[in-house]
C-alpha cells in the first residue's frame, strides 16, 4: 500500500461550492474555471460565465478573504467581441492570469472560440476593468496557455496545449518563447500525456499558471482519463527547472485531486475538477476550481507538502 493513500493534500472548503450561476445578477447557464488574481487587497476571479446560449464570456468577481462577499460586476466584464475579433465569435473561455511585473500589467491568456475551432488569445490589463486586447497567440486547436511572470534569456514563456489532428497522436503540453508576447517560436513539446491506463493518458493540459518556488516552477495539470461511462478530470503535479522553464524536472505518478463530490460528479460535464487559477498566501495554496462545467469550488493546500510529496512521488515513466 502506497503512502499515498494517507496523504490529502487539497482540502476542500465546506461551503462548496462557494459561487454559482444564482451569485450573478444576470441571467446565465452556468459559472465555472476561474482565473485567480491578488488585486487592490482582494482576491479577484475572472469567471467563465456560460450564457443561455451556450456562448461564455468572462466576469469579475471579488473577495477580501476569497471566500464570503462577493462582489460580482453585474454585466460581462469581458465579452467577446467578435465584430472586432471575429475569432471570439462562439465565446471566450477559461482564462488564467499572470503579473508581468517588467509591464506592471496582468496578462489574460483564455480560449478564442472560432470558427476554425479553439485558440489562445491574449489580452493586458491593470485593473479588471479595461482590458486591452493582443488578439490571438496560437491557432487553433490550442488552449489552457499561462505566460510566466518573467522572461528567461530575453524572451516570455507561455505554456500552451496544442491538439493535433492525427488519430492517436495524443494532446500534449507544449512550452513557446517570445520576445515580444506577440512573435511565438521555439516550440517544443514540455509534457507529453502518458500513454495505455495511466490517468494522465493521450490528454492532458495546463490547469493555473505555473508558480515559482524553490525548487523549481510548480505545475498543476489535468489529466483525461476516457473510460466506458465517459470522461474523468483529474489533477497531477510537475515541477519545471527555474532558469530554464523548458526542462521538466519532476512529476507525479498519482493524480493529486480528482472529482468525489456531487458538485465535481454531476453537471453539465460530469466528473470533472478544473482549475485555472490559484492564489498563494505564504505556504498556504487557494486552488479555485470548476466543478463539473457547473460551479466554481475552493480547496486549499500546503506549498511545502506539495513540493516533498512530488518528490516521494516522482515518475518520469511515459509508458
Ligand atoms: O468539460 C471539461 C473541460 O473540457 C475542456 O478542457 P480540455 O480541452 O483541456 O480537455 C474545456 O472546454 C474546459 O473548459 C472544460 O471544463
Amino acid at each position: 500500500m502506497g503512502k499515498s493513500q494517507f496523504t490529502e493534500l487539497f482540502h476542500r472548503h465546506h461551503g462548496n461550492p462557494i459561487l454559482t450561476a444564482n451569485d450573478l445578477t444576470y441571467p446565465a447557464n452556468t459559472v465555472f474555471n476561474a482565473g485567480a488574481a491578488k488585486v487592490d487587497g482582494d482576491i479577484l476571479l475572472l469567471i467563465r460565465v456560460e450564457d443561455k446560449r451556450g456562448i461564455s464570456h468572462l466576469t469579475a468577481a471579488r473577495s477580501c478573504d476569497g471566500i464570503h462577499n462577493w462582489r460580482i460586476d453585474p454585466e460581462p466584464t469581458l465579452p467577446p467581441s467578435p465584430d472586432t475579433h471575429p475569432e471570439e465569435i462562439w465565446g471566450i473561455e477559461d482564462p488564467r492570469l499572470t503579473y508581468l511585473e517588467e509591464k506592471d500589467v496582468w496578462a489574460v491568456t483564455y480560449t478564442a472560440y472560432s470558427k476554425g475551432g479553439p485558440l489562445v488569445s491574449l489580452a493586458l490589463t491593470k485593473d479588471f476593468r479595461t482590458f486591452e486586447r493582443q488578439g490571438p497567440v496560437m491557432p487553433p486547436e490550442d488552449k489552457d496557455a499561462a505566460l510566466f511572470p518573467r522572461r528567461f534569456d530575453g524572451r516570455w514563456a507561455m505554456i500552451h496545449r496544442p491538439v493535433p489532428h492525427i488519430t492517436g497522436a495524443g494532446a500534449h503540453i507544449w512550452i513557446s518563447y517570445s520576445p515580444d508576447l506577440k512573435h511565438w517560436g521555439d516550440h517544443r513539446m514540455l509534457i507529453p500525456a502518458r500513454r495505455g491506463g495511466w490517468w494522465d493518458a493521450n490528454k492532458i493540459g495546463l490547469s493555473p499558471p505555473p508558480i515559482e518556488t524553490q525548487d523549481g516552477w510548480l505545475i498543476l495539470y489535468h489529466g483525461v482519463r476516457v473510460t466506458g461511462s465517459g470522461v474523468i478530470y483529474r489533477l497531477g503535479l510537475a515541477l519545471l527547472d527555474l532558469n530554464n522553464p523548458g526542462r521538466l524536472i519532476a512529476r507525479s505518478d498519482e493524480w493529486v485531486f480528482g472529482p468525489s463530490e456531487g458538485y465535481e460528479l454531476f453537471g453539465d460535464v460530469d466528473k470533472v475538477v478544473f482549475p485555472c487559477g490559484w492564489i498563494r498566501d505564504s505556504d498556504k495554496i487557494l486552488l479555485y476550481y470548476g466543478g463539473a462545467d457547473s460551479c466554481i469550488a475552493l480547496a486549499t493546500a500546503s506549498l511545502s507538502e506539495m513540493l516533498s510529496w512530488l518528490r516521494e512521488h516522482n515518475n518520469m515513466a511515459e509508458e
